[in-house]
C-alpha cells in the first residue's frame, strides 16, 4: 500500500494590530480551499494563525490582550473560529493550527491543535514549551519587544506524538500516520525533536513567527543590515528544519506568518516542507498568503530510522545524562582527561 500523502503549508502575509479577526479568517479559509484545490489533504497554519503577533505589544487593558485570545476549551467549536474547521471537514482536508489559548483556569498557552476530517475531532494539542523573549518590556522604546514570556507560560503537555488517519486515502484507519507538532521556538531545540523522533515519528508540523530584524533579540552585532539579518534568520530556520528532519529520518511542514506588520515589524517568509534526508520539497516565493505544497511518501523515512538513525542500535543514553540534568552551561574545567 503506497504512503504517499499530498500535504501543505499555508503561509499567512501580513496581519496587523487591527486586522479585523473575520478577515483573517477568511484569508485563512482562502488557503485551505487553494491547498484542497491542489490536492493536500492535510495544512498546516501558522503559530497564533488568527490575529497579528501580538507579543510584541505590550497591553495594560486585559480587555485588549482578551481579544486575542481563544476562551473556548474546543476551538473547533468556537464562534471565532469554527468556520476554519467547518470548511476543513467539508473538504475533507486535515489541519494543524496554532491559537493563544485560555483556559477555563486562566492560564494561558501558545498552543496548536491537529483535527482530523476522517474523524471530525481535534485528535492532539500541543502547548508550545521554549517560550522565547522576556517578561518585561525593553526600556528603550526603539527595541521591538518579543513580550512571550509576559503572555503564556511553559507548555505542560510534553512532546507527546500522536496517530491520525490520512483523510480520503485510508477510510479504515489502519495507516496511521505518526505526527508530532512544535511550534516557532521549539524548532531551534534537538531536545524536542529527539522526544518525537523516539516515538517513530514520521511527520512533524510547525507553524511559526520570526521576526526578520531584531538586533537586540538576536543578539546579533547592529551593525548587521536589515537585508543580512534577513537572509540570516531565514538560513537558520531552513538548517534547523532540515537538519533536524535528518536527524530523526521524519518529514517536517513549516508554516509562518510573514512580510511586514503595521508597517514596522517584519516576519520571515521561507515556509517549507522537508523531507527525511534533509532535503527542502517545496517552498514559498513570496513573502504574502501563500499555499506550498508536495507529495510526500511516509515510507522514505524507514531507511533512516533502520540505519543511520536507529536508534536503538546506536544511541548511548549512558553519556547524555549531562542533557537532562542541566540546563545552563557548566564550562568544562581543565584538565578533563580520562582513561
Ligand atoms: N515566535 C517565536 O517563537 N519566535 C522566535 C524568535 C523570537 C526567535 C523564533 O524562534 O523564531
Amino acid at each position: 500500500m503506497s504512503r504517499t500523502w499530498k500535504v501543505a503549508a499555508a503561509q499567512l502575509g501580513p496581519v496587523h494590530l487591527d486586522t479585523p479577526r473575520e478577515e483573517t479568517l477568511n484569508r485563512l479559509i482562502e488557503l485551505l480551499r487553494s491547498a484542497a484545490l491542489q490536492g493536500a489533504t492535510l495544512v498546516v497554519f501558522p503559530e497564533l494563525a488568527f490575529t497579528t503577533f501580538f507579543a510584541r505589544h505590550l497591553f495594560d487593558n486585559p480587555t485588549c490582550l482578551n481579544a486575542f485570545f481563544e476562551h473556548d476549551t474546543n476551538i473547533s467549536e468556537a464562534s471565532s473560529t469554527k468556520r476554519l474547521f467547518e470548511e476543513a471537514q467539508r473538504l475533507c482536508v486535515d489541519i494543524c493550527v496554532g491559537y493563544a489559548e485560555q483556559t477555563p483556569e486562566g492560564r494561558a498557552f501558545n498552543s496548536a491543535i491537529y483535527y482530523s476530517a476522517q474523524l471530525d475531532q481535534v485528535v492532539a494539542k500541543y502547548r508550545k514549551v521554549h517560550i522565547p523573549g522576556t517578561r518585561e518590556p525593553h526600556p528603550d522604546l526603539a527595541v521591538i519587544n518579543h513580550l512571550e514570556k509576559r503572555y503564556f507560560e511553559p507548555g505542560d503537555l510534553g512532546f507527546e506524538a500522536f496517530r491520525a488517519p490520512r483523510s480520503r486515502q485510508n477510510a479504515d484507519g489502519e495507516d496511521d500516520v505518526i505526527m508530532g507538532m512544535l511550534i516557532c521556538n521549539d524548532r531551534r531545540w534537538p531536545e524536542a525533536w529527539r522526544c518525537y523522533g523516539l516515538q517513530g515519528v514520521e511527520l512533524i508540523l510547525c507553524g511559526y513567527n520570526t521576526p526578520a530584524y531584531n538586533p537586540y533579540f538576536w543578539g546579533m552585532s547592529k551593525l548587521m543590515s536589515p537585508e543580512m539579518a534577513r537572509s540570516t534568520a531565514v538560513t537558520q530556520h531552513k538548517l534547523v528544519m532540515q537538519a533536524n528532519s535528518y536527524m530523526n529520518s521524519c518529514f517536517s511542514i513549516a508554516a509562518g506568518k510573514a512580510g511586514l506588520e503595521d508597517g514596522r515589524y517584519e516576519l520571515i517568509a521561507g515556509s517549507c516542507i522537508v523531507g527525511p534526508e534533509g532535503q527542502i520539497l517545496a517552498e514559498a516565493v513570496t513573502a504574502d498568503d501563500e499555499v506550498v505544497c508536495a507529495e510526500i511518501d511516509l515510507d522514505e523515512c524507514r531507511p533512516g530510522k533502520e540505519n543511520i538513525f536507529n536508534f536503538a542500535q546506536h544511541r548511548r543514553v549512558e553519556a547524555y545524562q549531562r542533557v537532562v540534568d542541566q540546563v545552563g552551561v557548566t564550562q568544562a574545567g581543565p584538565g578533563n582527561m580520562k582513561g
